[in-house]
């Protein structure tokens, strides 16, 4: 006779790894923004999504595992919208992950790109097990589930066909809104630039840094890569940095010292609520 414990018991269920094309994908999707979204009606409609905005599939094991993080400030009514579109979305691509918004405290200039590198190491502290990074504006949606939110062997550019922009890519070297790196591919470039004060230029710096490591971009079709923006006026205190022309013509001086080696901040509080991770933080202000 067998041995008992030559089978895995019920206590252990041993789940088959996921399969590379998510069966039930639905492609191009409806969104609008245009009723309001409340809160309760997201968390009613996602009752698998556990506290913090942690998911796992039920039926099979994925092969990473991943972090969104997510870039805020006083863009509540924008994170319903996301959260409405992006939980169904991840959750039909088979994907085991967490939601992490990184809110930054106080009113000082906004700085989106160390918001990303505190998301990356506060994940990290969360679960080590993360393996691959997701940034998101909270204000861009994906119009197709085949665009999926996972990691590969250069670092993907996600949101190349942005309505915005005529559902094109705007330049050749444009790495903004939704882009994705692996841990590996993220400490290799030293993480993003800490020093970006304001609006733009954050973004090309980062595309340098991995242009100047010798990785590439990988992008989906264009078809797929097609996002919706929810329409906003110009934050306060994200005024285009008058800097940043200067700052990204010498990314290769700059990310030696400036990156996820050198990022400062301090947490002020972590919150676990049914649909995300809220991280509030103080990153300073600019010098
Ligand atoms: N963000 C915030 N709060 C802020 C500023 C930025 O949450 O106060 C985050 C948010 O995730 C946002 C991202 O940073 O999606 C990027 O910032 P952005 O939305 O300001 O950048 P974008 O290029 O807009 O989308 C620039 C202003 C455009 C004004 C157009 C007026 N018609
Ligand atoms: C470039 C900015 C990027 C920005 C992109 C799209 O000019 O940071 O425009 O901007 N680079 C510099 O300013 C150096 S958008 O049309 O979304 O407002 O992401």
């Amino acid at each position: 006779p067998e041995a008992p414990s030559a089978r895995p018991g019920p206590t252990a269920p041993v789940l088959p790894p996921c399969p590379d094309s998510p069966p039930g994908l639905v492609g191009r999707l409806l969104i609008e923004f245009t009723s309001p979204m409340p809160l309760e009606r997201v968390q009613r409609e996602n009752p698998g999504v556990l506290l913090g905005g942690r998911y796992a599939p039920p039926d099979c094991t994925p092969a990473q595992t991943v972090a969104v993080i997510i870039p805020f400030r006083h863009r509540e009514h924008h994170l319903r919208y996301w959260l409405h579109y992006l939980h169904p979305i991840l959750r039909r691509q088979r994907l085991r992950y967490g939601v992490y918004v990184i809110n930054q405290h106080g009113e000082d200039t906004f700085n989106r790109a160390k918001l990303l590198n505190v998301g990356f190491l506060e994940a990290l502290k969360e679960d080590a097990t993360y393996d691959c990074f997701i940034f998101s504006d909270v204000d861009l949606v994906p119009m197709d589930d085949r665009n999926l939110y996972r990691c590969g062997d250069q670092p993907r550019h996600f949101a190349i066909a942005m309505d915005k922009f005529g559902f094109r890519l705007p330049y050749a070297g444009y790495f903004g809104g939704v882009s994705g790196l692996s841990k590996a591919q993220f400490l290799r470039i030293n993480g993003f630039p800490n020093e970006y004060w304001g609006w733009g230029g954050e973004d090309d710096d980062i595309f340098n840094r991995i242009s100047l490591t010798g990785m590439k971009i990988s992008r989906p079709d264009i078809r797929i890569g097609r996002y919706r923006m929810i329409k906003h006026d110009r934050d306060k205190h994200n005024e285009p940095n008058p800097q940043r022309f200067t700052k990204i013509q010498n990314t290769k001086l700059t990310m030696k010292r400036d990156g996820i080696g050198s990022v400062r901040y301090q947490v002020l509080e972590v919150s676990r609520q049914p649909l995300f991770t809220n991280i509030t933080v103080d990153i300073g202000r600019p010098p």
